[in-house]
């Protein structure tokens, strides 16, 4: 007989308290209130094979509320995936294990995003919805067909982010993408009470949502609340009602259960009450053999699509698109025009030049802005609009919502088949940047378009001028920061963003910037980090470093330092990370130890350089705020010009002694 859902939804509360209990730490309620609704979703709709995770035509499921991360451990442990085994579960929490306290995507290929800090999983999930959709309108229902379904909690749909997020879904008509509510009216500080009064459901419904409701403890009833959602064109959010921490008797429907194992009585209690066999990780071998019968029933659709794949006579394109790779045949005869009319352009106006040729070369792109399109020169003249009327489109309007758009990149990164990038302004990376984090976190290969990267951008003053954040974003692991110095570098750094594993920022100027490179060369100069652009001419007595802007500055003072007899080489740096990845005689050589002054010039935040000029050199740069003024006005005000600098380093030598 088959075991009632009822039974089938105790299995992951069993798991859920077990695991919770052996680690001693762990959030055991939100997988128990959730249980029967996962189970009506798991049973009844999730179009998935357990033995590939990978498979592209799957549906996505995001567990937003990541800190019930049990939740989904037990569900891809229960329908007979690899991974996690039973072992792992009974190692939740410890160092090692692939059932990290948050459900991460490079721990368990079922995990398909990233979650844990709370809003971003709905996030990307419409990010997901758009990248279904777009590949559907590229290759049509026979190879791409699927739904995004989510489980969020109060905390996701409080975040700032929600707003964006259903704001975008919205007016994007992403109708696959079902959002289940755990409405359990309880978050760590207790009751929903006391933070919160406004009408979820009226909101989303007035961002253009459907919305459904039902006993989130009944599985049929979360079933009849699903099926009305899959009819409905636009996207969805369920409004499940449930109790947090369902089946233990004395600490259900409290925050108490939220955060913390809930103590061996009220484990064995609950165990009671839910009619569970007292042992610890134990499963029931019909509700487990029940269960692994769920994770098979897709295997025939897998069959169906993949016999579709083999005759569509796409196939060879389309594994190549799902993978990922991209060459990079564009950058030479890109680069060959370039050099044969060498002029004055901003790295913004020259990243729309590179972008002509990569959205020309790779129909994986999708660009977009958060409505600075004009100022960020992200559209290039063949991308159509991507809209709920016409999803073959490759670009995207994502409005003022930079965290919105940033997360929504993920997720299209993380769906795979599509190549993201967006743009703002640099200084708004702030607003991006919890989602920028998990880009790198989860090494997802989205590209920042981040223009008006300095002072630069002249008139608009400090608020608008970033100061600290190109070194703040370099401090972050796995994500790749550059700052190219002209059109060539420019195009280089493209290249390197598209064929790499991380995240990448693009630091581009509002302001014109001369030619530094105006000769063509077999290698990706940029590729190494840093090398030396200029060496010097005179017995070397300076290095100078400097990133995008600053390098045209570089050479003007070393230009000044070697009228006086002083040899200054001059570094272009357009990427820091890559620099300290080069094998240690490629450092040496760039930047020798000993008997040479090191100078960093950077038109920002000096707090860091010392890196690279160590503590006896000279950092050149700006450790306050901005000023609003015109932006030669303003790079003159700061010292930062081939003359200023020039005297600042004779200066220096003079102080120090160097001669
Ligand atoms: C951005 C962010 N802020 C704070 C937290 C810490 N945190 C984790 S769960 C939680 C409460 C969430 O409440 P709810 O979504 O209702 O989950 P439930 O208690 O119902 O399981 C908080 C504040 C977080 N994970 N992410
Ligand atoms: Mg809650």
């Amino acid at each position: 007989m088959q075991p009632t859902d009822r039974r089938l939804a105790n299995a992951i509360r069993a798991l859920a308290m077990d695991a919770v209990e052996a680690a001693n730490s762990g959030h055991p309620g939100m997988p128990m209130g959730m249980a029967d609704a996962a189970t009506a979703l798991f049973t009844r709709h999730m179009k998935f094979d357990a033995s590939d995770p990978h498979w592209p035509d799957r549906d996505r499921f995001i567990l937003s509320a990541g800190h019930g991360s049990m939740l989904i451990y037990s569900l891809l442990y229960l329908t007979g995936y690899a991974r996690p085994t039973l072992d792992d579960i009974k190692h939740f929490r410890q160092l090692g294990s692939p059932t990290a306290g948050h459900p991460e995507n490079f721990e368990l290929p079922g995990v398909e995003v990233t979650t844990g800090p709370l809003g971003q999983g709905v996030a990307m999930a419409v990010g997901m919805a758009i990248a279904e959709r777009h590949l559907n309108a590229v290759y049509g229902d026979e190879l791409v067909d699927h739904r995004t379904f989510v489980i969020a909690g109060d905390g996701d749909l409080m975040e700032g982010v929600n707003h964006e997020a259903v704001g975008l879904a919205g007016h994007l008509k992403l109708g696959r993408l079902i959002v289940l509510w755990d409405d359990n009216e309880i978050t760590i500080d207790g009751s929903t009470d006391l933070s919160r009064n406004e009408d979820v459901i009226e909101r989303y419904r007035a961002g253009q949502w459907h919305t459904a409701e039902c006993d989130g403890l009944d599985a049929d009833d979360v079933d009849r609340a699903i099926r009305e959602s899959l009819a409905d064109p636009r996207p969805s959010l369920i409004r499940c009602k449930t109790i947090i921490g369902f089946g233990a008797p004395d600490k259900q429907g409290t925050a108490a259960t939220h955060g913390a194992a809930l103590g061996a009585d009220e484990v064995a209690k609950a165990k009671v009450e839910l009619g569970l066999a007292p042992k610890d990780f134990f499963v029931p071998d019909d509700v487990l053999e029940a269960w692994r019968e769920v994770g098979r029933k897709g295997a025939s659709a897998h069959a169906d699509w993949q016999k579709r794949l083999d005759s569509s006579g796409k196939k060879d394109e389309f594994v190549s698109r799902i993978s990922g790779k991209v060459g990079d045949a564009w950058l030479k005869p890109y680069l060959d025009k370039l050099l044969a009319e060498l002029k004055p352009v901003a790295t913004r106006k020259a990243s729309e030049m590179a972008l002509e040729a990569i959205n020309a070369a790779l129909p994986a792109t999708i660009g977009g802005s958060a409505d600075l399109t004009g100022s960020n020169n992200t559209k290039t003249k063949a991308l159509e609009p991507l809209t709920g009327e016409n999803y073959g489109g490759r670009y995207i309007y994502y409005g003022i919502r930079e965290f919105g758009m940033a997360a929504a990149m993920n997720g299209m990164a993380l769906h795979g088949g599509v190549i993201p990038y967006g743009g703002t302004f640099l200084v708004f990376t702030d607003y991006a940047r919890p989602a920028i984090r998990l880009s790198a976190l989860q090494r997802a290969r989205v590209i920042y378009v981040m223009t008006h990267d300095s002072i630069g951008l002249g008139e608009d003053g400090p608020t608008h001028q970033p100061i600290e954040h190109l070194q703040s974003l370099r401090a972050m692991p796995q994500l790749m920061v550059y700052r190219p110095a002209d059109a060539v570098e420019t195009a280089e750094c493209w290249a390197l963003a598209l064929q790499s594993e991380e995240p990448s920022i693009l630091a581009l100027t509002r302001q014109n910037l001369p030619p530094v490179r105006t000769k063509s060369v077999p290698e990706n100069l940029s590729a190494r980090g840093a090398y030396r652009l200029k060496p010097a001419e005179n017995n070397r007595r300076v290095i100078i470093l400097a990133t995008g802007s600053e390098v045209e500055i570089a050479l003007g003072a070393a230009a000044r330092l070697e009228q006086q007899g002083i040899g200054a080489d001059v570094v272009s740096m357009p990427c820091t990370e890559r620099f300290d990845a080069q094998p240690s005689d490629y450092r040496e050589d760039v930047l020798p130890d000993g008997g040479v002054l090191r100078v960093s010039i950077e038109a920002g935040t000096t707090f860091g350089w010392e890196r690279y000029t160590g503590l006896h050199g000279l950092r050149i740069g700006i450790d306050r705020f901005g000023v609003s003024a015109p932006a030669p006005a303003a790079y003159d005000y700061f010292g930062l010009t081939p003359d200023k600098a020039a005297i600042r380093i004779t200066d220096f030598m003079k102080t120090r002694g160097i001669q």
